[in-house]
């Protein structure tokens, strides 16, 4: 699709409607409403050995508290100064220090905390704590007073994962800091899995909010379910073994905007070319092997994050037993109808 010739006469006309604010919609039509997706983001990947020393590096220039959260941001080539990772969504690596704590604050922005290094530190979520391993996923939900803090003896790095271009495209966002440090606990440590990860919930329950009610999904149990399944399932063509998180009383993604996964490739897999409108962030927690993106191998390693922009096609290549976790817009798109994938040359198929 190409723009119309632009004449004399239509530039003037242009250039008389510019001043009222204007603009024809034919010079513009074929990049506004584009034939499939087409993202700014490119692909990219931070090995963790590169980045590690400058997150520790900003452990000595400034305090948790100063900064309020210690947080390296992971920008997108393709989109410096924006703080995304992809289109929609941020990312950081965040560094808690033994005794340090990030303040209590509450967003109308979603949070995610993927634990890549050290274990023992907490996150409290409205005054209920959880302490947080490497491999773990664990939620901050919106509007949720939430602190960090670290009680072990070793540094905490830990990558975040916000919606937080996706609130400000809606110009949603609200943000308030708590007035003490830490808000009241009130809850034991760990209650909420106990609570509803259990196949129960009190007579009467009522959902509040739109997040799982449950808050850590501990990488243990995750990786259980993967390696049992392994002896009974078929492995999937495009993906392995791939489950979601969910929220266990609804049965939809934990989070209302961020989809969250974890997958095992077993040694030597190749899987089959894929693509899907989410713009997906990885982080392989156990294993080796690259990933080729739109033909460029990305090699990989536990805590690396690399990025594959929407509708990139991809297909990884495993060189050992291999666990990736990985998020997405995509629990946002399925619930707008926005979701497409395609596999291998398959016609491209979007969820009825
Ligand atoms: O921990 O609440 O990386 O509010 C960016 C914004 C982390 C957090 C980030 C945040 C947080």
């Amino acid at each position: 699709m190409e723009a119309p010739t632009k004449t004399p006469e239509r530039e003037k006309f242009y250039n008389t409607i510019d001043e009222k604010s204007m603009t024809p919609l034919w010079e513009v039509l074929s990049g506004l409403v584009t034939k499939e997706p087409v993202s700014p983001a490119v692909p990219h990947i931070w090995k963790f050995a590169d980045v590690r020393p400058h997150v520790l590096q900003a452990g000595e220039l400034i305090t948790a508290k100063e900064a309020e959260r210690r947080v390296l941001v992971l920008e997108n080539p393709g989109l410096r100064g924006d703080s995304r990772i992809t289109h929609s969504l941020y990312a950081g690596l965040q560094l808690i220090k033994p005794g340090e704590i990030a303040p209590a604050h509450r967003h109308t922005a979603s949070a995610l905390r993927f634990i890549i290094e050290g274990g023992g530190a907490y996150t409290a979520v409205d005054g209920e704590k959880t302490i947080m391993e490497e491999g773990d996923f664990v939620i901050t939900p919106p509007w949720t007073w939430h602190d960090h803090g670290n009680e072990s003896d070793r540094p905490m790095i830990w990558m975040d994962g916000l919606d937080v271009p996706l609130v400000n495209t809606f110009d949603t966002s609200f943000a308030e800091n708590y007035d003490e440090d830490e808000f009241p606990v009130t809850r034991p440590v760990n209650y909420s899995p106990t609570q509803y990860g259990h196949n129960v919930v009190p007579v009467g329950w009522e959902r509040k909010g739109h997040c799982s009610p449950i808050f850590n999904y501990p990488y243990a149990s995750t990786r259980e379910t993967l390696e049992k399944m392994r002896q009974y399932e078929e492995w999937d063509a495009c993906h392995g073994l791939k489950v979601q998180y969910i929220d266990p009383t609804t049965g939809d993604f934990a989070m209302p905007t961020i989809a969250t996964f974890m997958q095992l490739l077993p040694k030597d897999f190749t899987t089959t070319p894929y693509r899907s409108t989410d713009g997906m962030v990885f982080s392989p927690v156990e294993g080796t092997g690259r990933t080729y993106i739109n033909g460029q191998a990305f090699e990989w390693g536990p805590k690396d994050i690399f990025v594959v922009p929407s509708w990139c096609s991809y297909h990884h290549e495993a060189d050992e037993d291999a666990v990736l976790f990985s998020f997405s817009d995509r629990a946002a798109q399925s619930k707008l109808g926005l979701w497409r994938e395609q596999r291998g040359n398959d016609p491209v198929s979007a969820p009825a």
